[in-house]
Parts: structure tokens; sequence; C-alpha cells
């Protein structure tokens, strides 16, 4: 037996990276029904155990306990949820000044699901050498809230090698993920961290400012300097889930002490009295930008 972990995944062939050589390998169809409540039963990132065949393909025989994991709603009209990533020391929201758009909203709901699935979250802003006074403004500004919320927030560009040693230093050593909508730079930064790697990029559409979904499968990429990094294709929404209205705001950092003040346990923070988190809001210990987004979610859920 050999062990290794799945960097990537191709529908039914799964390459898993001993250290020593990569194994093409199957997954035996009695693993397929096991797990009922996500789509594949083996995630990029899984740690595992294989035999080896005589053709020296591999046959996966034993699947690792996941540390964590980072999901999307599964696409296709399937139902349930698609394991992105396993094994995570972070993940990566990854977001552009502009080109496309910047989206808070993304960003947010990105951070509720790291801080339900106990994933430690990172923001990285790109392609600041698109932006303009403005867009430098608002930089500051979000990196200023995130920060006094206790996130990791970078800004970098491909064109900036000191933006890049930054990021490089924060994924050194560790298994990280990018996670954005498509067109951001995901891959891009990947290729510029580590050159010896030329994964494909694509273009902007110059008629919706939006990427073209060029990566259409995550994979780990061994970083020559230590770790790995997952690229991960784009997703326009990150869908929330298995949360309950009261629970929400757990995941809001910044309302931890606030809610405490709440009259009622089961506060939901939108229309009830004598609740701590309003308050806070209205003097200002919550950034609106942060309520807005709390309220957005709790609609949704
Ligand atoms: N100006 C500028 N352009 C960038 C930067 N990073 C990436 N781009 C461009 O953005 C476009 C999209 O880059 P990709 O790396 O393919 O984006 P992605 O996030 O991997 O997109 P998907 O794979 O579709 O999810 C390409 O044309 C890149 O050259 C940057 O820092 N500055
Ligand atoms: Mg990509
Ligand atoms: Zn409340």
């Amino acid at each position: 037996m050999q062990k290794g972990r799945v960097i990537q995944s191709t529908g039914s062939w799964y390459h898993v990276d001993t250290g020593d050589e990569i194994i093409e390998s199957r997954l035996p169809g009695r693993f397929r029904l096991d797990e009922k409540e996500v789509t594949n039963p083996i995630a990029v990132g899984d740690y595992v155990e294989v035999s080896m065949n005589d053709d020296s393909t591999g046959s996966i025989e034993t699947i690792g306990d996941r540390e964590n994991y980072i999901t999307r709603q599964a696409t296709h009209g399937k139902r349930g949820e698609q394991i992105l990533v396993s094994n995570l020391d972070q993940a990566c929201v990854v977001q552009s000044i502009k080109k496309p758009k910047l989206k808070e909203g993304f960003i947010d709901r990105f951070l509720v699901t790291c801080e339900a699935y106990e994933v430690r979250a990172t923001i990285v802003l790109n392609k600041m050498d698109l932006a303009k006074s403005g867009g430098l403004k608002k930089a500051e500004e979000l990196k200023q809230l995130y920060e006094d919320i206790g996130y990791t927030f970078i800004t970098t560009s491909i064109e900036n090698e000191e933006s890049l040693e930054g990021l490089k230093q924060l994924l050194k050593e560790k298994t990280s993920a990018f996670i954005g909508p498509s067109g951001v730079g995901k891959t891009s930064l990947v290729n510029a961290i580590d050159p010896e790697y030329n994964l494909k990029v694509g273009d902007i559409s110059d008629f919706s400012n939006k990427g073209k979904h060029t990566t259409t499968f995550a994979q780990l990429i061994p970083l020559s300097f230590g770790g790995y990094i997952a690229d991960t294709p784009g997703i326009r929404e990150f869908g929330l889930v298995n949360i309950e209205p009261w629970e929400l705001s757990l995941f809001f950092p910044e309302m931890l002490e606030p809610r405490k003040n709440c009259k009622f346990n089961n506060c939901t923070h939108n229309h009830e009295p004598k609740c701590g988190v309003a308050e806070a809001f209205e003097n200002g210990e919550i950034a609106a930008s942060r309520y807005q987004s709390y309220l957005n979610m709790l609609d949704s859920l």
C-alpha cells in the first residue's frame, strides 16, 4: 500500500501524490454510495491509501478522515454539496478591485462559510495595478475593516513582485485554496508565484466584465517553496448551508460579544427589541456593510 494525497480528480481518475510519484488511481465502486450528503466521495486534498495494480495504476483502498473541507452547491442540477477541497490550513477568498467588479457580499458569505466549517479564512484582493485613487482608498478601507475583525487581508497584483512576496509568505508550508468568482485571477496568481506552472488563464469578457470559467476542476498544486495551493473553478455565489437563522451571527466574529446583550436567546437581530447587535451597529461598532451582509444572508436562509 502507498500513502498519498489526492491532488486532482477528473471524474473517474484520481491523481494521488505520494511525494515520490503521482499514481493514477481509481475508486472501487463500494465507496460510491457511502457518503450521501456530498456528491463526490473523494475530494482533492484527501489523504488516501492506494494498492498497486499490475498496470501500475492504483486502487484507492482507504480514505483518511477529513480535518475540514469547503463545499459548494453541486452543479449541473445535482442535489447536495460538492466538496471543493479538504484538509486545508486556510482558504483564501480572491476578489479583484475591478474587472470583474469587487463584491463585498461574496467575501462575507465566504467568511461565514469558513467560520461554519472551522477553516481559517484569508482575503486576497487582486489586480491592484488597475486601481485608481478611488480603488486604492476602497482597498485601504476594506483592509482596515477586515483586519479589525481579525482576518488576514492582503492586496496583490501579478505585475507587482513585492505583493507576490507577501502572498508567498502567506502560503508557505501550508495547504491553501484560492476560491472566488471567475476572472479575478486565481490561476494567474498561481502562475505568478510559481513560474514552473503554466496553467491556463482566460480573458475577461469586454461585454459583461466577467471571467469565462477557464478553470474547470479543482487541483492541488505543490509549491516550490513548500506547501500546496488549490486552484478552483470560479463560482458565482457562495450558498450558505445548514445554518439556522438564530445561529448566523455566531459566524460574524464581531457580533459574538454584542449578541450577549440581546434580550432573546434566539434573537435574529433584525427586528427584535433590546438587541445588542443592532445597538452595536448604531454605535458604529459593527460596520454598515457587514450588518447589511448579515441581513441579506438572514433573508436568504
Ligand atoms: N491587470 C491585471 N490583470 C490580471 C491580474 N491577475 C489576473 N489578471 C487577468 O485576469 C484574467 C483572468 O485571469 P484568470 O487567472 O484566468 O482568472 P481565474 O480567477 O483563474 O478565473 P476562472 O478560472 O475562470 O475561475 C486574465 O486575463 C489575467 O491576465 C492582475 O493582478 N492584474
Ligand atoms: Mg482559473
Ligand atoms: Zn439581537
